[in-house]
C-alpha cells in the first residue's frame, strides 16, 4: 500500500521559511522545495496560514517561486479564500495541484467549489463546518455527505475529492482519535471513489517534540488499515516516509495484527516493532496516555 505524502515544511510559521515569505526571499523556499520532494514528498504543502492582508499576493508568488525549481505537485494552505483562488490560478499544470480546502463555511465554498471545478485540481473536503469540528463519526459522515454533494453539482468527481475527518491530539483522549479512524472506513460506502488526506502531525500536538514521531507513525499505520490515501506530513522524517510508501510493511503488520485483536507477544518484538506495539495501544486506548508511554 502506498500512501501520498504531502510535505507540510513549507510553513509561515516554520523558522526557516516563514521570513523568506515575507522577504519574498526565494532561496530558502527553493531549497526547502527540493528538499522535501528529494526526501519523497509527493505533494508540497505551501501554507501560508490566514495572510489576510497580502495572501492574494504571497501565495501566487510562492507558487512560482518553486514551480520554477520544481515539477512536484502543490497543496495551496490558506484560510485566505481570495489567495486561494490566486495560488490556483497561478499554478503551472493546475489538474495536478491539491486546493487545500474547502471546508462547510457557505461563504467559502461559494468561492471556492466553481475555482476548483474550472481548475480540475483535487480538492481537501475539510469537515469543519459552521460550529467547528465534528464530534464523532456520524457528524463527520452527514458533513460529508453534504460537502461532496456540493461538490459534485459542480462537476467535481469524488476521485478529485480528498476528505479530512481532521485529526485530533491524542491529549484529547484516544475515543476522538479512534472515532476519525472508524470514519476513514464508512468512507468508502459514503463517497465511493473518493479519496482521503489527514494533518498526521495533529495527533502529537501537544506532546514533547522528540516523542511526537512515534505518534506520528504508529497512527500513519493504523490509518493504513482504513485505506488512507494521503496525509500531510514531516517530510524530514525518513522513518515515516518509508512507511508511507509501504517499505515497512512488518511495522504496519504489528499495529494491525493488534487492532484486529490479534495481538503480538510483546517478547517476539523487535525493539522498533515494540516502539509501535506501545505507541499503537495509546493511541487506541488500552494504556492510558502519559508522556512517559514509550518507556512503560
Ligand atoms: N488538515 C489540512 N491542512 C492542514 C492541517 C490539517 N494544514 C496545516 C496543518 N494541519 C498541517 N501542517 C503542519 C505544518 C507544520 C507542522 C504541523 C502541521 C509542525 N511544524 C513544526 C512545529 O510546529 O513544531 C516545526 C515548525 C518549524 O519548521 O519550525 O509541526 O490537519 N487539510
Amino acid at each position: 500500500m502506498y500512501v501520498q505524502c504531502i510535505a507540510e515544511s513549507i510553513n509561515i510559521m516554520g523558522a526557516r521559511t516563514g521570513k523568506a515569505m515575507k522577504a519574498r526571499d526565494p532561496g530558502p523556499i527553493q531549497q526547502m522545495a527540493n528538499e522535501e520532494a528529494a526526501n519523497g514528498g509527493d505533494f508540497l504543502d505551501l501554507n501560508i496560514g490566514p495572510s489576510k492582508k497580502d495572501g492574494t499576493n504571497l501565495m501566487p508568488w510562492i507558487v512560482r517561486t518553486v514551480q520554477e525549481v520544481t515539477d512536484c505537485p502543490l497543496s495551496l494552505d490558506t484560510t485566505n479564500a481570495d489567495a486561494l483562488i490566486a495560488g490556483i490560478k497561478a499554478c503551472k499544470n493546475s489538474e495536478r495541484n491539491l486546493m487545500n480546502s474547502i471546508s462547510l463555511q457557505p461563504e467559502r465554498m461559494k468561492k471556492l467549489i466553481p475555482v476548483a471545478a474550472e481548475a480540475g485540481c483535487y480538492v481537501i473536503a475539510l469537515l469543519w463546518g459552521v460550529e467547528g469540528m465534528p464530534r464523532d463519526s456520524n457528524e463527520r459522515a452527514a458533513m460529508t455527505v453534504d460537502l461532496v454533494a456540493a461538490l459534485n453539482e459542480a462537476g467535481i468527481p469524488n476521485e478529485k475529492i480528498l476528505v479530512d475527518p481532521i485529526a485530533t491530539p491524542i491529549t484529547l483522549g484516544s475515543q476522538q482519535v479512534m472515532s476519525g479512524l472508524d470514519f476513514m472506513v464508512m468512507l468508502s460506502e459514503i463517497a465511493p471513489g473518493s479519496k482521503s488526506t489527514v494533518g498526521l502531525s495533529n495527533v502529537s500536538n501537544g506532546v514533547a517534540t522528540e516523542k511526537r514521531h512515534y505518534l506520528n507513525r504508529a497512527y500513519l499505520a493504523m490509518l493504513m488499515k482504513g485505506g488512507i490515501w494521503s496525509a500531510i506530513v514531516d517530510a524530514y522524517d525518513e522513518e515515516l516516509i518509508k512507511l508511507a510508501h509501504g517499505e515497512l510493511p512488518n511495522l504496519v503488520k504489528v499495529v494491525h495484527d493488534i487492532m484486529d485483536d490479534n495481538e503480538p507477544n510483546p517478547k517476539d518484538l523487535t525493539p522498533k516493532e515494540l516502539e509501535y506495539y506501545k505507541t499503537t495501544r495509546v493511541l487506541m486506548g488500552k494504556t492510558i496516555f502519559s508522556e512517559s508511554w514509550l518507556e512503560l
